[in-house]
């Protein structure tokens, strides 16, 4: 697709697949990054270190562990805790396609691992992104990187295709219950939804008020998942009770060549 009829698909439909933006070098690369990754939070846990907050182990395996490491589903803020996965924020393709569907400037919302691991991944329920961030107006952009393949059996992404058009509601708490339907609202209509399978190295986009959500994995085998959300300098930071007045975000592209971009709460 050219750039426009991205642009046009995403505006339409709140997503866009992007087959094989990272090649199989880099897919290894981030792979492996992943074990080292897993490595560091059993150290951190073990020196009882602050930074260990940033990785969530899945609930159902609190207390297990694989080959003598943590059974992990969440590995937040990577952008900080790992040069590979901080260049990958960065990727010139990726950051091209984003600034096509966004514009030039760039800053950076989230940059999350999300790990399924095999047999234990947990279900993650059907939810609108901006129902949970205090950024406004809601129009930022999660790009979500499958670093293995990613099927139904193994807990790929659904998403509710247009489902961007239904403006901001309410889901409550996200489950994570591994046998229990995506959500237990009665007025959506679960036949809409759509399974996005992906090989490893591709990508799917999609808009902050995308309905989506990921099934279970009880297979063999692992789905990681590379996350970041961008979002343009016309987004303003509207901050909740519980949070700083300002936020510093990373910039990606643009803004005059700044690291970073302090926004206060407005
Ligand atoms: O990748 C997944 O399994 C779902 C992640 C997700 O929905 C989120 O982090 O908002």
């Amino acid at each position: 697709m050219e750039p426009h009829e991205q642009r046009a698909f995403f505006e339409q439909q709140g997503y866009l697949i992007v087959p094989d933006l990272l090649n199989s070098r880099e897919v290894a690369e981030c792979q492996r990054e992943i074990q080292r990754l897993h490595q560091l939070a059993a150290d951190l846990e073990a020196s009882q270190d602050p930074l260990s907050n940033h990785f969530q182990r899945e609930p159902f395996s609190k207390d297990q562990t694989r080959n003598g490491l943590p059974v992990l589903r969440k590995i937040e803020n990577t952008r900080a805790l790992s040069p590979c996965f901080a260049q990958l924020a960065a990727h010139p393709h990726l950051v091209a396609i984003v600034q096509s569907l966004l514009g030039d400037d760039l800053l950076l919302f989230r940059s999350t691992l999300m790990l399924k691991p095999a047999f234990h991944g947990s279900a993650h329920a059907l939810h609108q992104d901006s129902a949970y961030w205090p950024m406004e107006p809601p129009a930022l952009v999660t790009v979500s990187i499958a670093l293995d393949d990613a099927t139904p059996d193994n807990g790929c992404i659904k998403i509710i295709p247009g489902s961007h058009h239904w403006g901001l509601q309410e889901w409550g708490h996200i489950a994570q219950q591994q046998g229990a339907p995506l959500t237990n609202r009665e007025d959506i209509d679960s036949s809409r939804q759509i399974d996005v399978p992906l090989a490893a190295g591709s990508a799917v986009l999609f808009h902050s008020l995308m309905v989506h959500g990921s099934g279970p994995n009880q297979t063999d085998r692992s789905r990681n998942t590379a996350l970041y959300a961008y979002f343009s300098p016309h987004v303003r930071y509207v901050p909740r009770a519980k949070d700083p007045q300002s936020k510093t975000f990373p910039v990606i592209a643009g803004l005059n060549g700044a690291a970073e971009h302090v926004l206060v709460a407005s």
